[in-house]
């Protein structure tokens, strides 16, 4: 089916239609919340609370750019995520959404995340009902939930500005999109909320050994149906 430039607008504009998420904390304290939701799970396994920042700010240590603490979810969700497949529809091969496109010295509510050459960080983005492959099908239906993957422009404070950047030369990082997750029930044919709970996904990233100290520039993108649907772009304090 072909989507009409219509239907691509307002997947964009209404944000919530379409399977969507971003990275919403740069340093999260993922065993912190897994030790919440699994309480939570105890009294109260159809109400999980989405443990993103906007809920929980506390288990987040660092801030992609542009984005507030708390913030708002639904505001996040149409303008810090960037629907790539809608912008390439457009012909515009931006990397990053408008407000991500540049550096902002962020204060110290919004620190940067900070890492060791060769150390991790742990990115946390919504699985938003979407970790079971609701909505990441042909035409809408249920597929594979794809792949994440982050990507480096190889120097320190160096913009990634297009997907055409996208490359395996610059990635760093792949995962499922689901790999990291929390997700109820254990059945795996509960596959679409509300009955699906999947309140909290994350990608541990391995910093490349040879990044020099200083601020880098990265993104992150999800892809499904084979090709790339969402980004986030952030940096990195390398000591
Ligand atoms: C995905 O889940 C929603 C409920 O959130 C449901 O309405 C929709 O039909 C599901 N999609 C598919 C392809 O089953
Ligand atoms: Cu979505």
């Amino acid at each position: 089916m072909q989507l009409s430039l219509f239907t691509y607008l307002s997947l964009s504009v209404a944000g919530f239609a379409a399977a969507h998420s971003w990275i919403e904390c740069t340093d999260h304290d993922k065993a912190g919340a897994l030790k919440k939701m699994e309480d939570q799970a105890k009294t109260d396994p159809k109400g999980l609370t989405p443990f993103d920042p906007t809920v929980h700010p506390e288990l987040c240590k660092a801030w992609p750019r542009a984005k507030e603490n708390p913030g708002d979810w639904a505001v996040e969700g149409r303008t810090i995520a960037w629907n790539i497949d809608a912008a390439v529809f457009l012909k515009d091969r931006s990397a990053c959404s408008p407000p991500q496109r540049e550096f902002k010295p962020q204060g110290p509510n919004t620190p940067l995340a900070t890492a060791k050459p060769g150390g991790s960080i742990v990115l946390r983005f919504g699985g938003n009902g979407h970790s079971r492959g609701n909505g990441t099908g042909e035409n809408g239906l249920h597929g594979d939930p794809g792949t994440v993957e982050v990507f480096w422009a190889g120097k320190k404070e160096t913009e990634i500005k297009t997907i055409d950047e996208l490359t395996d030369k610059t990635s760093i990082a792949k995962a499922g999109f689901s790999d990291e997750s929390f997700a109820l029930p254990a059945d795996p044919n509960v596959k679409d909320p509300p009955g699906l709970q999947d309140k909290g996904n994350w990608m541990t990233v391995k910093m490349p050994a040879n990044m020099e100290p200083g601020r880098h520039m990265l993104v992150w993108l999800w892809s499904f149906r084979n090709k790339p649907q969402w980004s986030s772009c952030f940096d990195v304090m390398i000591s």
